[in-house]
């Protein structure tokens, strides 16, 4: 069970941050925040205490809290994340952390975002990626292993992360998009597999007995009901935009 989400508030040139999605729109602050104060809410609602740190406007993507750490239950991992711009957003979150975890750093010249890192049980898929190296992920790896868990890495080749495509659910279960339904590590589960139009939905977040899903997704929804969760819905278009989603926004410890 988790008791607390660590987030931060969007800055107001939030909307500067990396994306390759091709926005006709630009994103909005204004609708962002109401996305973010649901999404509080609804960790709240799962039965979280949710810490909110200050926007951070030097980093526009900082409210990606989630890629800055890698906590377990005995510890925590300040990341050195993948992409240059973000580098420096992890030195806020260790001091937080700190109140909770004991605390271990990922060293140049590894880097690891948190959005590559899926903890089934006490084991932990790192994705290989764009933003975590080879380096980062046995450094994550070996620090893993040493608080008694196991690791193994898997080739991220499409999408951003790792979680951008696969999410477990419990029950021995995985929500997977098809960048990721026939990666051998992951035959062993039970799968919801996603169809390609609601291929984003595979980033939901299962938090206790709850689920949040991005709204908009019926299918996956359906797919979702026979684990008997209570499902949030969340529109998160303006986050979606900046190539993010639920799993992205908050620490869970
Ligand atoms: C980035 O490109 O780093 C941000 N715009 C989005 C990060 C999303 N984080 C995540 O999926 N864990």
């Amino acid at each position: 069970m988790f008791s607390h989400a660590i987030t931060r508030k969007p800055s107001e040139n939030f909307a500067r941050g990396l994306t390759t999605a091709d926005n006709s729109a630009p994103a909005d602050y204004g609708l962002m925040l109401e996305q973010h104060e649901a999404y509080l809410s609804a960790l709240s609602a799962a039965g979280l205490e949710v810490i909110v740190l200050d926007p951070q406007p030097t980093y526009p993507d900082a409210h990606f809290v989630e890629d800055t750490a890698v906590v377990t239950a005995d510890v925590a991992v300040i990341t050195i994340p993948g992409a240059k711009a973000r580098q420096g957003e992890q030195g806020s979150i260790a001091p937080v952390l700190a109140d909770f975890r004991k605390i271990e750093h990922i060293q140049a010249p590894g880097t690891v975002d948190g959005g590559d890192v899926l903890q089934v049980g006490e084991h932990y898929y790192i994705g290989i990626s764009q933003r975590t190296n080879q380096a980062g992920a046995e450094q994550l790896g070996k620090i893993l292993q040493r608080y008694g868990n196991t690791w193994s890495p898997v080739a991220v080749g499409a999408g951003l992360h790792l979680k951008s495509g696969v999410n477990y659910v419990g029950k021995n279960t995985l929500l997977v998009n098809s960048n990721f339904s026939t990666q051998k590590q992951f035959q062993s589960y039970e799968q919801i597999r996603l169809d390609g139009a609601e291929a984003y939905a595979a980033n939901s977040l299962h938090v206790n007995e709850h689920l949040l899903i991005p709204a908009g997704y019926p299918t996956t929804r359906k797919q979702l009901e026979p684990l008997g969760y209570q499902m949030i819905a969340l529109d998160v278009s303006e986050v979606r935009k900046m190539d993010g989603g639920l799993t992205c926004l908050s620490l869970r410890l």
